[in-house]
């Protein structure tokens, strides 16, 4: 009821808020699917297996400021919360989500506000992904706006450990249970190992069907 009174309060500019995100979130989805379409052409192959957005619901951002100390209002709200739009850009292999970064982040419009490298130094639970926090503009009718939005760069294997060690313990307060963080973290080492060896074997292709090509046209 308490996060019932709240939305009452705010209601308007709450809605207009999250309209904003929304908009940021057509923005980034679309920046990846155009470089998926044109690196797709240029290396036949889909460097991106899906790209997700999500807008942070009222009760994880109520949750959340309070968590963090911060004034419930909506003002302090879009200066103060980073993931309240988040884009997850799920990758084939870890090159491919430097590679994408990288390309996203020479965008003229985007501007980098912070990096965290999850997969040069995983969490110690063996998390991995690569988060960015990034301010893009909207354009309204009458106005621009920088909305900040949050993009998570994983692999179809940290995903997987990822979404399974969110259902299993993620913010679950769970007991400590060294068996089952072993288990996780060793899950992770393995999944991270798989990765590498997926990646071995798409170098190892590209390298000879460029062989084959350069065999054929001479
Ligand atoms: P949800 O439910 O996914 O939205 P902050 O974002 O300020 O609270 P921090 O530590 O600066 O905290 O953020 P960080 O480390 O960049 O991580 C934020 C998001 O990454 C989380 O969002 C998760 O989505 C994901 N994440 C981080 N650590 C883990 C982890 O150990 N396991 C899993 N499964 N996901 C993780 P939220 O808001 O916490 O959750």
């Amino acid at each position: 009821s308490e996060i019932r009174n709240w939305l009452k309060k705010y209601a308007m500019p709450y809605q207009e808020l999250m309209s904003c995100y929304r908009c940021a979130l057509m923005e980034v989805e679309t920046k990846f699917n155009v470089l998926n379409e044109e690196l797709s052409l240029r290396y036949d192959r889909n460097p991106i297996e899906t790209v997700k957005s999500r807008l942070k619901s009222p009760e994880s951002i109520f949750d959340k400021a309070i968590r963090k100390g911060i004034p419930l209002t909506v003002e302090s709200i879009e200066k103060n919360l980073n993931d309240i739009a988040g884009v997850r850009v799920i990758c084939s292999h870890p090159a491919d989500i430097y590679k994408l970064s990288e390309a996203f982040l020479r965008q003229d419009d985007i501007t980098l506000l912070e990096r965290k490298d999850y997969i040069a130094n995983p969490k110690p639970n063996g998390y991995r992904s690569l988060h960015l926090i990034v301010e893009t503009p909207i354009f309204l009718h009458d106005q621009k706006r920088l909305m900040k939005v949050e993009v998570q760069f994983r692999t179809i294997s940290m995903d997987w450990w990822a979404s399974l060690e969110h259902k299993i313990r993620y913010k679950k307060n769970l007991p400590e249970m060294e068996y089952v963080e072993r288990e996780l973290y060793e899950c992770a080492e393995i999944s991270a190992q798989l990765d590498a060896r997926m990646e071995k074997l798409q170098k190892i292709a590209a390298q000879a069907t460029e062989g084959k090509d350069r065999a054929l046209s001479s």
